[in-house]
C-alpha cells in the first residue's frame, strides 16, 4: 500500500503524544514502516524555531505565522516528502490544521493569507487523514496540570504553578476559538478531518482511533 500522511491535532494536553505512540505501535504491528515527527521541531532549524516560538520575545501575529511556516517548510522538504517517497508512513504531531486553528484564532490575519502561507510551506501537501482529538479546553488543561487545577474565572485565563509558554498562557476564550476552528475544518471535510471524542480514558480514545484508522486502511487498500 502507498505510504500515507496522518496528522494528529487538537488543543494542547488533549493526548496527541500519548496516542501517536499507540498509533505507531498499531501500524508497525501491521508491518507498515512508520515514522513520526512533532511540529514545530524535528529538524535542527525547526527545534530552534520551537524554542523561539515557545520561549522567545513577543512577536506580531504575522511573524508568528511565518515562523511556524518556516519550521514546517523545513520539515516537509527535508523529512516528510522524502519519507513518503521512500514508502514510509508519516505521523505528525500537528501540521497545517494547527496553523489554521491557532494563528487563525488570533483573528488578525485574513483567512486567504493564512491558507496561502500554509500552502507555500507544505508545497501543497495535504494529510491523507487528520485525527482531531476533541476535548473541552478546561479538561485538556487539567490533564496537563493535574495539581494546578485552577482556571481563573476572573480573567478567563489558565493559571498553573508550572510556567506556561507563550501560547499556553493565552486565555480560555482563545482556546475556545481554536477548538471552534477545528470544528469548522471537520465540518468542511468530515471524511478527511475526523473528530475523535477524546474525553474518555486513554484506552477508550485509543480504541476509537484504531477503529477510525482500520476503516481508512481498508478503503486505501481497495484504492491502491
Ligand atoms: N502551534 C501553533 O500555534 N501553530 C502551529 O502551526 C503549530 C503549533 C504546529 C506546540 O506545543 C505549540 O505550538 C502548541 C500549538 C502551537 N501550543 N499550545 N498551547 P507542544 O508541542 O509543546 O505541545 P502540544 O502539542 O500543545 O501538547 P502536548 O503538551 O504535547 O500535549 P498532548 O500531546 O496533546 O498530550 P499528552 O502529552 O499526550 O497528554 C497530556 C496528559 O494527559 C498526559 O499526562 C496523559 O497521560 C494525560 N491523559 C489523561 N487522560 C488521557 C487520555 N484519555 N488520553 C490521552 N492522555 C490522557
Amino acid at each position: 500500500m502507498q505510504a500515507r500522511l496522518i496528522t494528529l491535532e487538537g488543543i494542547d494536553g488533549v493526548g496527541k503524544t500519548t496516542h501517536i505512540a499507540h498509533l505507531v505501535g498499531y501500524l508497525s504491528a501491521q508491518d507498515l514502516p512508520v515514522t513520526t515527527y512533532r511540529e514545530p521541531g524535528a529538524t535542527p532549524l525547526g527545534e530552534e524555531l520551537r524554542q523561539i516560538l515557545k520561549h522567545g520575545p513577543p512577536r506580531s501575529p504575522l511573524a508568528e505565522l511565518l515562523l511556524f511556516a518556516a519550521a514546517r517548510a523545513e520539515l516537509v522538504s527535508s523529512r516528510v516528502k522524502p519519507d513518503l517517497t521512500a514508502g514510509t508512513w508519516v505521523i505528525l504531531d500537528r501540521f497545517t490544521e494547527s496553523t489554521l486553528a491557532y494563528q487563525g484564532a488570533l483573528g488578525a490575519i485574513p483567512e486567504k493569507v493564512l491558507r496561502a502561507v500554509c500552502k507555500a510551506a507544505t508545497a501543497g501537501l495535504v494529510p491523507d487523514l487528520t485525527l482531531w482529538l476533541d476535548l473541552e479546553p478546561q479538561q485538556a488543561f487539567s490533564r496537563r496540570y493535574p495539581l494546578a487545577g485552577v482556571l481563573d474565572a476572573q480573567n478567563g485565563g489558565a493559571q498553573a504553578a508550572t510556567e506556561l509558554d507563550a501560547i499556553e498562557q493565552r486565555s480560555l476564550g482563545y482556546f475556545t476559538r481554536v477548538r471552534e476552528r477545528y470544528l469548522a475544518m471537520h465540518e468542511a471535510e468530515p471524511e478527511r478531518v475526523l473528530r475523535i471524542d477524546a474525553s474518555g480514558s486513554v484506552e477508550e480514545t485509543a480504541a476509537k482511533i484504531r477503529k477510525a484508522v482500520t476503516k481508512k486502511l481498508k478503503s486505501w487498500n481497495k484504492r491502491d
